[in-house]
């Protein structure tokens, strides 16, 4: 029974929750979402009067701050509590106050119900449940824990060592002895057969790795360490050999987390790496800002130079270079034959900066020519996925002249290619999300078939359940991505429990406590966002011409507005014209606040300037709202709205002017997965006003380097505002402090270093998992299998005959 529930029922506020049902009575929504209620809930406490200290701290409070959902079926009611993150109670409110629990199955039929889609006498729909595969895998028990899987992984696999010393040394042995490089033997050679001889020999080789000066290459001492059994991979010089050795012999005499660790992040393994991103426009110029190409192609752009150096300084570490070993990463993306005059037409363009990192471009098959050959949204991509694999498969192998060590799946589109890729290939597969639509729709799932013409909803969350259990490991920027918040719903927890009416009932579409999640946040390209105090590393022409396309620049083309005081602090705000990002939303709370537009001017890079340019009906929407509003608030001579494209280099100086002028940069998106430019104006010395609603609330500590704003409140983001300027105006050291701790918090937390070096650390820890314990995973790769199958790949097909006709 629910404490919260039972705690209301053995109070004095018995009648409060009847007056209370009385009251969600009256509503016309049926499905009151936790805003709602809280709504609701307020209106009922000023109706009855109620004193602050009962709408605050009354029983029946913690009751409503704990409930999701409420769904109202006759008089009674259905309360879906989440008191603890990750876990839900779903309970049965009669009329008469009797309360009864019911099942998740009983849940997913009221709301089939509530959207006339049950039919029970049809007999019983397809019910999803990956519970029982995860059964035989540990699983977290605090949910404080989750999202640091690899750390728990270590802890069970390193007492599993010393419980059941032999089984698990005989496993690492044969790991160690698999790797080679281009059919070289790596690590270990056939002299050592046994965990006695491996035992022996380490001690042995370590006795004569103590008698060398720290400094001697490891080439002037292969032979020796061969004869007893080691082959290269164990350091560059005798120093590293010796500390790696060291490390092996500490673990077969006593197991711990650490050294697990410690050992299998140095296990050279990983040398081949696709990154899959595959719906976008993906190339280095001219594509950012398209419909759908944002921080995806910054992040996995930045994420692949990134890994290159890192697999660089890992080959030279484990003495490799010497053998040849030339990491190489591809990023494996869509090829565009109509490119818009960008790269996007080209097979095979090396990454900037790299000397082995590539996007590879492979066509789509030429089902229809008017689809295949142009850009297509990522919404309508999910038939052209499967051939796409299996073609990818054959460009890949060629160019990597066999096979990757590890596939890296980037949204819905990509995670899926990322599993058909692994499971052909037996490689490792990781996931990232970026963003799961499922959360970021309302009702997605209950009202997919009316959605299913535009979004093709069905397909997705198919894909998604797919992708995300099927990979070994996932990593997610953010705690709350995976299971959200004390008061909101993570992302990845949304398909714990969900229905699709007259198709499937997800009972248990993911286990959250799976040491798969790692909460590994990406970072921010140091060459391009960098101090703003770091005046070297600026060029003056840059920066003058920036300012002067910021501030004074006349040019009706790509520029909106002259300022009547180009002086007054900036106000800037960068981000793509969509509807979620609330550009339109900051300039309606700019244009509310006369003490804002005292104070500073409103500055936003953003989209286009015409409708008639752009090819997307929410850009198109937001821009005609954002004149409406200009015109209605007459903020004519106080706002800069620059519709331009910036390149990588001018995006990082902008930031840096704004900050010259001792200016404020503002995100107000309704929501936010992650948010790079949070990133990249934090690190650029610019005091950072961020949504409350997503990832930034991990990013920024609010008041402390930066503030959270809750985007909807307009009053209150402006008051928090016009607050920090007039403190800096009383205090001017104020700005500096907050600057200096937003370029503190970056450079502490969020770089492409240590991101990289814990992805490539979590990779080789997955893959030593999975080699233990593999054939546990096969049950559920095959029921994995057929849903793909049997689900997805005929609405796919489905889909496609559609577009035969457009
Ligand atoms: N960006 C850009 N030019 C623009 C708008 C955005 O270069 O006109 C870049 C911005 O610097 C950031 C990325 O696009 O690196 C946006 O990433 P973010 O994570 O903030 O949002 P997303 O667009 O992925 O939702
Ligand atoms: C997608 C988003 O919506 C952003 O919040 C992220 O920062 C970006 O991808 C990179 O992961």
């Amino acid at each position: 029974m629910s404490e919260l529930l039972q705690a209301v029922l053995d109070s004095e506020e018995k009648s409060d929750l009847r007056s209370f049902l009385s009251e969600l009575r009256q509503q016309d929504k049926k499905y009151l979402l936790r805003n709602d209620i809280l709504n609701v809930y307020s209106e009922y406490c000023s109706k009855s009067q109620k004193p602050e200290a009962f709408y605050t701290s009354s029983e029946l409070s913690k009751l409503i701050y704990y409930t999701q959902e409420i769904i109202q079926e006759d008089s009674n009611f259905c309360f879906i509590i989440r008191s603890k993150i990750a876990s839900q109670e779903v309970y049965w409110l009669t009329s008469d106050l009797s309360i009864e629990p019911m099942t998740v199955q009983d849940l997913l039929d009221l709301r089939d119900r509530l959207v006339n889609k049950y039919h029970p006498n049809e007999g019983d729909l397809l019910e999803l449940d990956f519970g029982p595969f995860y059964d035989y895998t540990p699983t977290i028990r605090d949910p404080k824990n989750i999202g640091k899987g690899v750390q728990f992984l270590n802890r069970y696999l390193s007492s599993k060592i010393f419980q059941d010393s032999k089984q698990l040394l005989d496993s690492l042995l044969n790991f160690l002895r698999l790797h080679h490089y281009n059919g070289v033997q790596l690590l270990l050679n056939d002299r050592i057969q046994s965990q006695q001889q491996l035992s022996e020999q380490v001690k042995k080789a370590i006795g004569f790795v103590n008698n060398r000066p720290d400094d001697e290459p490891y080439e002037q001492f292969r032979f020796q360490l061969q004869s007893m059994g080691f082959e290269p991979g164990w350091g560059n010089t005798a120093a590293r050999v010796r500390e790696t050795l060291n490390i092996l012999d500490e673990l077969i005499d006593s197991a711990d987390p650490q050294t697990l660790e410690a050992l299998i992040s140095r296990v050279p393994m990983i040398f081949k790496i696709v990154l899959v991103s595959a719906h976008g426009w993906f190339g280095q110029e001219g594509v950012l800002g398209r419909p759908d190409t944002g921080g995806q192609v910054v992040y996995v752009l930045d994420q692949a130079k990134s890994l290159e150096k890192q697999l660089q300084e890992d080959v030279m570490l484990a003495g490799l270079e010497k053998l040849n070993v030339e990491p190489k990463v591809i990023i494996l993306t869509r090829l565009i034959p109509n490119s818009d005059g960008t790269l996007c037409n080209q097979r095979l363009e090396k990454v900037h900066d790299t000397e082995n990192a590539w996007i590879l471009r492979v066509p789509l098959r030429e089902f229809n020519p008017n689809m295949t050959q142009n850009w297509i949204s990522r919404f309508e991509f999910w038939p052209y996925l499967e051939t796409f694999s299996i073609d990818s498969e054959r460009e890949l192998r060629a160019e990597f002249h066999g096979t990757p060590d590890l596939i890296v799946g980037n949204y819905t589109d990509g995670n899926l290619i990322a599993f058909l890729l692994a499971r052909r290939l037996k490689v490792t597969q990781c996931n990232v999300a970026h963003a799961l639509e499922k959360s970021k729709y309302l009702f997605s799932n209950l009202y997919w078939q009316e959605l299913e013409e535009k979004y093709h909803f069905s397909l997705q969350f198919t894909a998604d359940l797919i992708a995300m259990n099927a990979a070994n490991f996932v990593i997610s920027s953010t705690y709350q991505e995976i299971v959200g918040t004390p008061d909101s719903v993570g992302q990845y927890e949304s398909y714990k429990c969900f229905t699709m009416p007259e198709l499937y009932h997800v009972t248990n579409g993911i286990e959250l406590f799976s040491p798969k999640f790692n909460v590994v946040p990406p970072g921010v390209n140091e060459n391009n966002y960098f101090p703003y105090t770091r005046n070297k590393d600026r060029v003056e022409s840059d920066r003058q011409r920036l300012a002067e396309t910021l501030f004074t620049l006349e040019d009706p083309t790509q520029i909106f507005g002259k300022l009547d005081d180009p002086n007054k602090r900036p106000l800037f705000s960068m981000a793509r014209l969509d509807h979620i990002k609330n550009l339109t939303g900051l300039a309606e709370c700019y244009g509310q606040s006369k003490e804002l537009q005292e104070h500073c001017n409103l500055i936003l890079v953003a989209g286009k300037l015409r409708v008639e340019e752009s090819g997307d009906n929410e850009e198109r929407d937001e821009i005609i709202k954002l004149y409406q509003i200009i015109d209605q608030y007459n903020l004519h001579g106080k706002i800069r709205w620059l519709g331009v494209r910036l390149t990588k280099t001018d995006s990082g100086e902008i930031y840096r002017v704004i900050a010259d002028h001792q200016g404020i940069f503002v995100q107000p998106a309704l929501f936010e997965a992650f948010g790079l430019t949070i990133l990249e104006s934090m690190v650029s010395g610019l005091p950072t006003f961020a949504t409350q609603f997503g990832g930034p609330l991990e990013i920024i500590q609010d008041k402390v380097n930066g503030f959270l704003i809750n985007p909807t409140n307009l009053e209150e983001t402006a008051t928090k505002i016009v607050d920090f300027i007039t403190k800096c105006e009383q205090n001017p050291n104020y700005w500096s402090e907050i600057s200096q701790r937003g370029i503190d918090r970056v450079y502490s937390t969020y770089t492409w270093k240590i991101h990289t070096s814990k992805l490539l650390s979590l990779a080789r820890i997955y893959g030593f998992w999975n080699f233990t314990s593999k054939e546990n995973r096969e049950d559920l790769l095959r029921y994995i299998e057929a849903l793909f199958y049997l689900i997805y790949k005929p609405r796919a097909q489905q889909l496609l005959e559609q577009h035969q006709y457009r």
